[in-house]
């Protein structure tokens, strides 16, 4: 259980003439490692109330040069937090820097309109248990805006002025899942939306085509009603394996008010993923029923079949839920957890919110967001920019824009993939997402 992840640091400083090491006035990389060295001291005194040990750096890049008279901002994200090991991510930014141009004084300088990125690291510092002294820890959203000190009452709590940034681990990949028909989203509501064997292959591929490497399924009778028939999951999963290579991943939520026998029908096609729902919500004026008895007898059928569960969590609840069909035995580490955010009657999709889930989530474990409706596009880029994996697709969400429908879920997939790059992210193969969901293919 990890509170913590999150809290953030800056500095700010001008690096002088004293600091230039090489040919014009280049300053070294050590200069910048030693920013982030003291960018996680405060952070781990602001955590544990004592400046611990830096252990290794995972990752470093230097992006850009910096050289003498340039001002340097250095941030800190806390990306996990361990019984002693504290995970960061830094980012290094060049806000202004001398000209150095002919016929211009040597003093002329500019403020960057855009910062510059020139350093960006991963690393892990460690707090031994016995030096956690925990003083009051107070965590700034990074949206929020920064507070007015002066009007803070006395004495004056230490707030960390939100960072403009949110640095996202560069390195790791992103597994995007499309949910390209659901139960529930009808071709009233879309004429885009997929429903034979051979449109859903279509589909999928396309999908793939576009970044997906998962395709989360459910299948729909010829009239397009769902159905969780293990003959028409059979049909669309052959389909879908003589077009492409993706996980494929069957519903065993199905529609609400399936009992759980027929929810369980995708099992018998042996799947290599499918959902395990881990609580009972209001799903808009319906209620979708997820007893307890009913999860473990899912959890059970899931194992039976080999697949692997990704966990679909629509309250903090739900996530105690999956830690106690751990401790029973149902399901085993590491966890693949997917928040599904902004279900009218479940959990809002809001960063606080999705921040306090993946604040839940143990080492080695996953964790994607699918988002409903309007909040699928700003939940899934903040799940990615927070490291997570992230689900969208028709199921979810059929529009594009404001009144523009997705034309399907590819799309949808397409603007995700590029926001995944735009951070700096691999989207994941199907080939990687077996690796990083330990699906023996
Ligand atoms: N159709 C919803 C009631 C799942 O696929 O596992 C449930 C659902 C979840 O779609
Ligand atoms: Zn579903």
């Amino acid at each position: 259980m990890t509170t913590g992840v999150g809290l953030t640091v800056t500095l700010r400083l001008r690096i002088g003439a004293h600091d230039a090491h090489y040919a014009g006035e280049l300053v070294d990389g050590a200069r910048m490692l030693g920013l982030f060295g003291d960018v996680a001291t405060e952070l781990l005194i602001r955590l544990d109330g004592d400046e611990g040990l830096f252990r290794a750096y995972e990752m470093v890049e230097f992006l850009a040069p910096v050289r003498s008279g340039d001002f340097i901002e250095a941030t800190g994200v806390v990306t996990r937090v361990g019984a002693t090991s504290r995970s960061i991510a830094f980012e290094a930014r060049k806000v202004a820097q001398n000209v150095r141009a002919d016929g211009l004084s040597p003093s002329a300088a500019d403020a960057l309109a855009e910062p510059i990125v020139v350093c960006r690291a991963m690393g892990t510092c460690v707090v031994p248990r016995e030096l956690q002294r925990r003083p009051r820890l107070v965590l700034p959203a990074l949206s929020a805006q920064a507070p007015d000190h002066a009007k803070l009452p006395e004495p004056r709590p230490i707030i960390t002025p939100p960072p403009r940034v949110i640095i996202t681990p560069p390195a790791r990949d992103v597994v995007l899942t499309a949910a390209i028909v659901g139960a529930e989203v009808t071709r009233e509501h879309t004429p885009h939306l997929p429903i034979t064997a051979e449109e859903l292959a279509d589909e999928a591929a396309r999908c793939r085509d576009a970044g997906a490497s998962v395709i989360h399924l459910h299948v729909r009778n010829p009239d397009g009603t769902p159905s969780q028939s293990s003959e028409l999951f059979q049909a669309a999963i052959e389909a879908i394996r003589r077009k492409t290579d993706v996980i494929i991943q069957t519903s065993t939520g199905g529609a609400v008010g399936m009992s759980v026998a027929e929810r369980a029908g995708p099992l018998a096609c042996k799947p290599e993923m499918a959902t395990l729902n881990c609580g009972t919500i209001n799903f808009g004026d319906d209620v979708f029923v997820n007893s307890r008895p009913i999860i473990r007898d899912l959890a059970r059928r899931i194992r039976d079949a080999g697949s692997v569960p990704e966990l679909e969590c629509y309250e903090v609840g739900h996530v105690d839920e999956a830690f106690a069909l751990v401790k029973e035995g149902l399901l085993s580490a590491p966890l693949h957890f997917q928040f599904v955010l902004g279900v009218p009657g479940g959990i809002s999709a809001r960063e606080e919110v999705l921040r306090f889930l993946v604040s839940q989530v143990p080492d080695g474990s996953t964790w994607g967001v699918a988002a409903v409706g309007r909040y699928q596009r700003p939940m899934t880029e903040l799940a990615m920019t927070l490291g997570g994996h992230a689900r969208v697709g028709l199921e979810d969400n059929i529009y594009l824009d404001k009144g523009v429908l997705a034309q399907g879920s590819a799309p949808l997939v397409a603007r995700a993939a590029a926001f995944a790059q735009s951070l700096g992210r691999n989207v994941a193969t199907p080939e990687r997402a077996r690796a990083i969901f330990g699906i023996k293919s």
